[in-house]
């Protein structure tokens, strides 16, 4: 038993250099635009791992990212594709390394202006997540569907600027604080054809994590096919 925990431990920390990923492209309406065309996309994959830290909105140092001048139009009630992939050049079949297992989320941000917002602080609210069920973890998901996290844009959305925050949570060092690699990009969005009916209650970015989540600081290797996983963050957001 405890051989094999070691054995789990080694591959993973031997993996996970080379095994990280970016949310690369968007596609919206029907349409996947090119890497990096409105995402702040960084030059190298690696995670954020303080949930405290300002780049845990989208992304920056340690992992450098890139602004865009583009912004993509989504209609509300749509579904977009978050395409998630292990570096800017990887193709469908190389999204992450399937050894990085955890939740998968989504975040919209209404702002003024999508281009250079920073994306810091309050006005966050979730629209979609996915954690562990049946033995099976959100990311594997994404990877078995060549990269992509399908995010529902709500109908009942005020039109305007929004930041989509796009994240996936590797768990396979989790074990100790601060283990759980955090992977998120932005992408500047401005919403169309909402009812604005809806208010959404928002939250601050740092803020919507503690480092001692049940959810981010865990052991994933003792967990059973039928364990509960509490998926970190505030609650779903549903019109
Ligand atoms: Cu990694």
């Amino acid at each position: 038993m405890k051989a094999s925990v070691i054995l789990v431990g080694i591959a993973a920390s031997a993996s996970a250099v080379s095994a990280h990923t970016i949310f690369t492209q968007l596609t919206a309406d029907g349409k996947t635009y090119g890497v990096s065309y409105a995402i702040r996309t960084p030059s190298y994959d690696g995670p954020q791992t303080d949930v405290t830290a300002k780049n845990m909105a989208c992304n920056g140092a340690p992992n450098p990212t890139t602004s865009s001048d583009k912004i993509i139009t989504v209609t509300a009630g749509s579904n977009v594709s978050a395409v998630w992939r292990h570096t800017l050049e990887s193709g469908p079949n190389d999204v992450m390394d399937p050894g990085h297992k955890g939740p998968v989320m989504a975040y919209l941000k209404k702002v003024t202006d999508a281009k250079t917002d920073s994306g810091v602080g309050d006005g966050w609210f979730k629209i979609q997540e996915g954690g562990y069920k049946n033995g099976q973890w959100a990311t594997n998901e994404v990877i078995n569907n060549k990269g992509n996290q399908v995010i529902n844009i709500p109908s009942c959305l005020t039109n305007g600027q929004y930041l989509l925050r796009a994240e996936m949570v590797a768990l396979h060092g989790a074990r100790s604080t601060n283990g759980a690699q955090l992977y998120m990009e932005c992408a500047q969005i401005e919403i169309t054809g909402g009812t604005g009916t809806a208010k959404p209650k928002t939250y601050s970015i740092p803020g919507i994590y503690k480092s001692n989540d049940p959810g981010l600081l865990i052991d994933i290797y003792s967990m059973k096919t039928t364990s509960n996983y509490v998926i970190p963050g505030p609650p779903l957001f549903t019109c």
